[in-house]
């Protein structure tokens, strides 16, 4: 409908006076150009990649090159201007220019065959020109490009625009999201004893009865509303129910208040593991270098991105930027970052860290679950290795070839990043990326997240390949070496042309996380005392905004409280992760959507649902550190958030949720644009609210947008609504920790004590005896005792006990004559072990019958 606001008020002109006055208000037609006066910034206008655009002088400036052929070889330009068919625009904008040049003022379609609407070419001057035109629209078409064309001098000059102003057409939409019912709910499902917590968006604020319904519709609890208030991170006046009371299993039940009813969800005991699967797949559809197999990921199926074949210049031999080094390197493989077709040290390595964590968690976390070869469908699935290290390791071999090689300038450090030479569009394959592929400079903080992962990998990988273990060792001293020797050579915020910059000019947290892991692998005291003496070691790591690529102290407090070692003032150190958790649990209870996040000033970061999710991580941790509940079921309603309990009613994670985040920024799940491809696998994390807005979608859509409002599910929402390998890394994370929770029943006490007594250690063996007491009340008939080793440790040798080993996991069952433990006896059996290399923790977790004994 064209000008409601006009036609209604020229219904009632004259009939009182005031609507009069609003008539000829609202009479000026609708301005259809954001930010055309560059008052806070320029976006969402863009340029050519040989000019930088600079308004901070409250106008659009750019210095244009010369030596350009064409008109449009250099182009200022705004997308998605909405025109109507029949309607007259009024187009205007101030112009300067020195020296004096003719360029061409555009409205047109944004593609092939860019059909014109609108051609200008005025002559601009050293002094400031208001220009002014008036086109009829021929097409109705939801995205014109405006476009000023200024390619083709051979000399450099100077351009600043103003005041850029398309006025007519029909009134912009005001974006208003589907949020649905005004019922918040966990779309997937709630464990059926664990907590139950949903928000009301509702006036009242008086509490209101609820009620929650089974799949029958029949009534099978019930309560009353907790009124909340306005939601600081929404604006919404919401009240909160818990449902917790209520755990029968089931599928879609549904909760109704205030009149409204929920999106469906279940009530069941085995919620997560599907998502953590999913969750894990998703990186091997982000593999470089190697074809993804459509047997494995029906659908997904793609030629290998970046292998040399054409169009491809391939990642098998990118040389440095110009200037940069004058060697080229094989740096083929690993995973693309997000929906772009870039490779990050700095990201890469927390990502692979945190899928190698999640593995090793399993060494003294009595609640973690397996993780099998075969779990994931992988092409390595059956060799004996589990599926997640598989992963890994392709990312893992990556940051290997991402280290400066022995004798050239800066060895041992790390490339910051090797992407594309200039920025490309939706939907690109990753096969079908023409452009020039350059390696970025050296930087420590690329260098020190190498140290990292590498480190870490060199003790969980050492029991499968003693050979990558050892070449991760020998690459993690080395870059951590060369850390030392360059300490602030930092990323240029300015890098970013083709690719994220990733800059970050404190690196105190990654030498803090590097040395904590070389610690912890090593064992070597250089390491401990680089560790100790860092003041992060004691200060409060524990942001409300989470941890992420940038900061990553968390990390290695994290790692240095859960890792066994022989750290001094571990128990500090184990305190201050519980301490870091109770403040998430408080931010939880405090909040009426139960989120653990409350970022300052209510300004949602890129990539909030990651924030959230590491916050989880750090309650999960304080769960596995006391065994207490509380911060288990945080971790739960943390999840809740993340899969619908939230402001816009919707699941972050794809296929999750009867509404989830589908749409999100990648060239080649690019299904919104060409419905051949398909959408993000099931699994996939979406970035989630970000206050900043900083694509074009998001700023014509969420301007003025709250807190948790700042997120459309749109493909070009690149700021909002990209997928990444750091945001999926922590959801995996924490999807197998919730899978570890059952059905939410909390962990059986402990019925067994196991003394673990190395009686012995020389440099490459020990000998050890171990006692096992039944300190329940019941006779156990029939026993296996369970443990991890921190490395590399082997039995080889033992006695009284059936042993065998799978990794670094040794399991020994009882023999025929030592089969039952009565109720306060003890079996004692040992063995003489092997050690490889490396310190020789004694193992933080005893398993009898899958059962942890204290
Ligand atoms: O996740 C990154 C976010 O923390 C930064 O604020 C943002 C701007 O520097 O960049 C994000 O990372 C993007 C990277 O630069 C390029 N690949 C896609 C990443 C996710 O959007």
């Amino acid at each position: 409908m064209r000008r409601p606001v006009l036609i209604a008020l020229a219904a009632v002109a004259g009939l009182v006076s005031t609507s009069l006055t609003a008539a000829a208000a609202s009479a000026d037609p609708p301005e259809q150009i954001v930010n055309g006066t560059f008052t806070s910034g320029h976006a969402p206008w863009w340029g050519t990649g040989n000019i930088t655009l600079d308004s901070s002088s409250g106008e659009l400036c750019a210095d244009i090159p010369g030596g350009t052929t064409n008109p449009w070889d250099v182009i200022i330009g705004q997308d998605n201007i909405p025109l109507v068919a029949g309607e007259t625009y009024a187009y205007s904008f101030k112009a300067t220019a020195a020296p004096d040049r003719v360029g061409k003022a555009l409205i047109q379609l944004p593609v092939d065959p860019w059909t014109q609407y609108l051609a200008a070419n005025p002559l601009m001057t050293g002094t400031a020109t208001v220009f002014s035109y008036t086109f009829t629209a021929p097409v109705s078409l939801p995205n014109a490009q405006v476009a000023f064309q200024i390619g083709g001098s051979a000399s450099p000059w100077r351009l600043c625009l103003d005041d850029i102003s398309l006025k007519g057409g029909a009134e912009p939409e005001v974006y208003q999201p589907d949020t649905g019912p005004r019922v918040r709910v966990n779309q997937v499902g709630y464990l059926t004893k664990g907590p139950k917590n949903a928000t009301v968006v509702t006036e009242a604020t008086a509490a209101l009865p609820w009620q929650l319904k089974n799949a029958g519709g029949t009534v099978v609890a019930s309560g009353d509303t907790t009124p909340r208030g306005v939601d600081a991170s929404s604006g919404q006046n919401v009240h909160s129910i818990d449902f917790s009371s209520y755990a029968v299993a089931g599928t879609g039940f549904t909760l109704v208040a205030d009149g409204e009813t929920s999106r469906p969800f279940d009530l069941a005991g085995n919620l997560y593991a599907g998502l953590r699967d999913d969750a894990l797949k998703f990186f091997y559809t982000q593999r470089s270098g190697v074809e993804i197999l459509d047997a494995l990921r029906p659908g997904y199926g793609r030629p290998a991105g970046h292998v040399g074949v054409a169009p491809n210049k391939g990642d098998t031999s990118v040389p440095c930027q110009p200037g940069v080094c004058d060697y080229s390197l094989d740096v083929s493989g690993g995973w693309y970052d997000a929906g772009d077709h870039g490779k990050y040290v700095v990201n890469g390595g927390i990502s692979v860290f945190q899928l190698v964590n999640e593995f090793e968690r399993g060494k003294w976390a009595a609640s973690a679950q397996p993780f099998p070869d075969g779990q994931l469908n992988l092409p390595e699935s059956g060799n004996g290795v589990p599926d997640i290290l598989d992963e890994a390791r392709w990312q893992l071999e990556f940051l290997l070839k991402m280290q400066v090689p022995a004798g050239k300038p800066l060895a041992g450090m790390a490339h910051h990043k090797i992407h594309d030479s200039e920025w490309t569009g939706l939907p690109l394959l990753p096969h079908s990326d023409d452009k020039l592929r350059e390696l970025h400079p050296p930087s420590t903080a690329a260098t020190l997240n190498l140290a990292a992962a590498a480190a870490q990998a060199a003790r969980v990988y050492a029991p499968y390949d003693a050979a990558f273990a050892a070449r991760n060792l020998a690459a993690a001293k080395t870059a951590y070496a060369a850390a030392k020797a360059h300490p602030a050579i930092y990323a240029s915020p300015s890098d970013g042309t083709g690719g994220g910059t990733y800059d970050d000019v404190n690196v105190t947290d990654e030498f803090y996380w590097a040395a904590a892991e070389l610690y912890l692998t090593t064992g070597e005291s250089a390491y401990l005392t680089d560790v100790t003496s860092s003041a992060l070691h004691t200060a409060d790591v524990w942001s409300s905004n989470g941890f992420g690529w940038q900061s990553l102290a968390a990390l290695g407090r994290l790692d240095l409280a859960t890792v066994p070692s022989a750290l001094p003032g571990r128990a500090a150190v184990r305190a201050s992760v519980v301490s870091g958790a109770e403040e998430y649990l408080a931010a939880i209870t405090a909040h009426p959507y139960g989120v653990p996040y409350q970022p300052a000033n209510n300004s949602y970061d890129w990539g909030s649902s990651s924030q959230v999710a590491n916050n989880l991580v750090v309650l999960a941790a304080a769960y596995d550190i006391t065994g207490e509940d509380r911060f288990a079921d945080a971790a739960v309603q943390g999840m809740d958030y993340l899969l619908g309990r939230n402001a816009l009613n919707m699941s972050y994670v794809t296929g999750y949720g009867e509404a989830n985040a589908h749409n999100q920024h990648s060239r080649w799940y690019s299904h919104q644009l060409n419905p051949d491809l398909p959408n993000p696998p099931k699994g996939t994390l979406a970035g989630g609210p970000n206050s900043s807005i900083q694509d074009p979608v998001a700023q014509q859509k969420l301007t003025g947008c709250v807190g948790q409002f700042c997120y459309i599910d749109h493909i070009e929402s690149w700021s909002t609504n990209e997928l990444t390998i750091n945001w999926n890394a922590p959801l995996a994370w924490v999807a197998a920790f919730l899978a570890g929770q059952g059905d939410g029943t909390a962990a059986p006490a402990p019925n067994c004590k196991v003394t673990y007594t190395k009686h012995a250690q020389w440099p490459d063996g020990f000998t050890t005896q171990v006692t096992v007491k039944n300190t329940g009340s019941t006779a156990i008939n029939g026993w296996t005792l369970r443990w991890s080793f921190l490395g590399a440790q082997s039995v080889e040798s033992s006695w009284s006990a059936a042993f065998s080993q799978s990794g670094a996991t040794v399991s020994a069952a009882n023999l025929s004559w030592n089969k039952v433990i009565k109720p306060g006896q003890s079996v004692t059996f040992g063995f003489n072990g092997d050690v490889a290399t490396g310190p020789n923790p004694d193992p933080a977790l005893f398993t009898l019958n899958g059962r942890a004994c204290s």
